[in-house]
């Protein structure tokens, strides 16, 4: 007999508005009777899901079993053929955005609040990926968002039961609609031959017979994936790989992959000199942090400007007829700028968000990319990819024979360094970073009281002000624009100070603080590239803090967070 659907009266929650990478809340506000529900009918509404087939997945945080369950009823009661799911209800980000594509399907709803905390008192996040495998950009999401505060009814299939621990195709017949299926797979198994597509496998294997590493999951959605390709595909042993069992709280560990929340891994690697290469991925697998032997730390801006430049090492970019161009979002520092020119190939910045990126990827004008938020990816997907990053790092170092540590000094040696960091104020309040970001807009190039042309003196340095202004971006393939995406103060010397508002917190505000100088250095003087950043860029975060008067509307003194 054809399961009944039932018809819900519901009423508009506020603040259903998707932020820089889907909507992220406390997991108290996600278990408001019908909010969830009606988040859920705002996404198969805006992305017409009548008939098409969604993959369903998240990052195994506390709460996605309940969602997974939800989805799959208000799916079947809204008409959608089918769903890929995750066993477990597990998917990591980069492993949903390659099934989306391999499998061709009309996109996912993905179940993670990315590097936030998990369990009852920590975050959850719901996020929609379209066809092309990648975020929904800012029209879609827009769409979600208007809907959300009209919303009267959503439908829901009660009397669907579905076993996501068992893989397996699960036929349902549906008032109404006919046919419902559910299909439930090994997430790790299409991921791993999507890796074994882009890099030699064998090749990695055999380097790493005498190159110990330290692949560190945080008790996120990576570790299933990375105990798969580390202790089964390269047989390293197993002390390679640590925190590989996701749990719904992270086991209490944040899972953020920087030198404060992934300080343990920092540590181990400091004081093990055995390891020679350390690397760690946040929640849902899409960020990596990158560490050299004895804990030397790889910017993400370095990361992806060194991939850039030694592409030739992956066999994926050869395959597909080399690289196209390079990109980076604004605040990421320019480093991958200059690989692009000596490389001549195009480069794009774009505004902070990997699903900016999508449309430059899908043009074919649009190889590899990187944030600074710690993202680093390719166009083999439409996400950022932490595993991937890690692989090629290690594809460059067994090809090129060398440590970390020689990889990047001979980076500088050719570029110069970029040397940047990033402060975050995490948490505070709302109303007075929003007018701390408004004093500044009221000083730029288009503004009275310009700051253009002013000088500022700190620690013997003195910079002068050659542009102010708020970054905005015109998409170069659809022409849809983002204003107001960061405050930029750039120096006549190419220095650059930026302000930006984070749009992934789940409460109050985050300010993040992005300082960034160039150095190129005689030959001969190498060693000074690995100089502290913080040392460097000292002068200039004082500048930084004394402009925006950062101290007195955030009330702190130090930043939660330096990256
Ligand atoms: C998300 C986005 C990234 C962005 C990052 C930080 O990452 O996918 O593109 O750089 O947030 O954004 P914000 O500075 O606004 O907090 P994730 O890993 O959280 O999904």
């Amino acid at each position: 007999m054809a399961l009944s659907i039932t018809t819900k009266s519901t009423t508009p929650f506020d603040g259903q508005k998707p932020g820089t990478s889907g909507l992220r809340k406390a997991v108290k506000v996600f278990q408001q009777e019908n909010y969830t529900e009606n988040f859920v009918q705002c996404i198969l509404d805006s992305a017409q899901a009548e008939g098409h087939t969604l993959v369903v997945g998240g990052d195994g945080r506390f709460y996605c079993p309940e969602v997974v369950d939800i989805i799959i009823k208000m799916a079947a009661a809204n008409g959608v053929k089918g769903l890929i799911v995750g066993q477990h209800g597990i998917f990591s980000t980069p492993c949903l955005s390659g099934i989306v594509r391999e499998r061709g399907v009309c996109g996912g709803i993905l179940l993670t609040a990315s590097h936030n905390p998990g369990g009852p008192d920590a975050d959850f996040g719901i996020k929609y990926n379209c066809s092309n495998g990648g975020p929904a950009p800012d029209q879609v999401t827009n769409a979600m968002y208007d809907l959300s505060c009209k919303i009267t009814e959503y439908r829901i299939c009660p009397d669907i039961q579905c076993d996501i621990n068992t893989t397996g195709t699960y036929h349902y017949e549906i008032e109404k609609y006919g046919q419902f299926t559910v299909e439930v797979v090994d997430s790790v198994d299409a991921y791993v031959k999507l890796m074994k597509d882009i890099f030699d496998f064998p090749a990695i294997a055999d380097f790493l017979k005498d190159f110990p590493v330290l692949m560190d999951g945080l008790n996120g959605v990576t570790g299933p994936y990375i105990e798969r390709i580390f202790l089964s595909e390269f047989q390293v042993p197993e002390d390679n790989v640590r925190n590989s069992k996701p749990l719904p709280d992270f086991g209490g560990l944040h899972p953020d992959p920087n030198l404060t929340y992934a300080k343990a891994l920092v540590d181990t690697v400091t004081a093990n000199h055995k390891y020679k290469l350390g690397a760690a991925f946040d929640g849902d697998g899409d960020r990596n942090m990158i560490l050299g032997q004895k804990g030397l730390f790889v910017t993400p801006c370095d990361s992806v400007a060194i991939i850039a430049d030694n592409s030739d090492c992956i066999p994926y970019f050869s395959k597909h007829g080399g690289v196209k161009g390079l990109a980076r979002s604004m605040p990421t520092s320019c480093a991958i700028d200059l690989v692009a020119a000596a490389r001549k190939v195009e480069m794009f910045e774009v505004p902070t968000g990997w699903k900016y990126f999508g449309n430059l990827m899908d043009a074919g004008r649009l190889s590899i990319c990187g944030e600074e938020s710690f993202g680093t990816g390719s166009d083999h997907i439409r996400e950022k990819d932490g595993i991937w990053a890690a692989l090629a790092w290690l594809s460059i170092l067994a090809q090129r024979r060398c440590s970390v540590e020689e990889l990047l000094v001979k980076h500088w040696s050719t570029y110069g360094r970029n040397f940047f960091t990033r402060y975050d104020y995490e948490n505070c309040d709302s109303e007075q970073c929003n007018q701390m970001i408004e004093e500044l807009r009221g000083q730029l190039d288009d503004a009275s009281g310009s700051l253009k042309g002013r000088s500022f003196e700190n620690g013997g340095k003195t910079y002068t002000v050659a542009k102010a202004d708020d970054f905005s971006y015109i998409d170069p393939i659809d022409g849809s624009v983002a204003t107001k995406q960061g405050v930029r103060l750039i120096m006549t010397d190419g220095s650059r100070i930026i302000y930006r508002l984070s749009g992934t917190g789940s409460s109050g505000a985050t300010v993040r603080l992005y300082v960034e100088s160039y150095e190129k250095f005689e030959a001969g003087s190498e060693d000074k590239y690995l100089q502290d950043c913080q040392v460097v860029l000292k002068p200039l975060l004082g500048i930084a803090l004394e402009v925006a008067k950062l101290p007195q509307f955030t009330g702190r003194n130090a930043p939660t967070v330096i990256t």
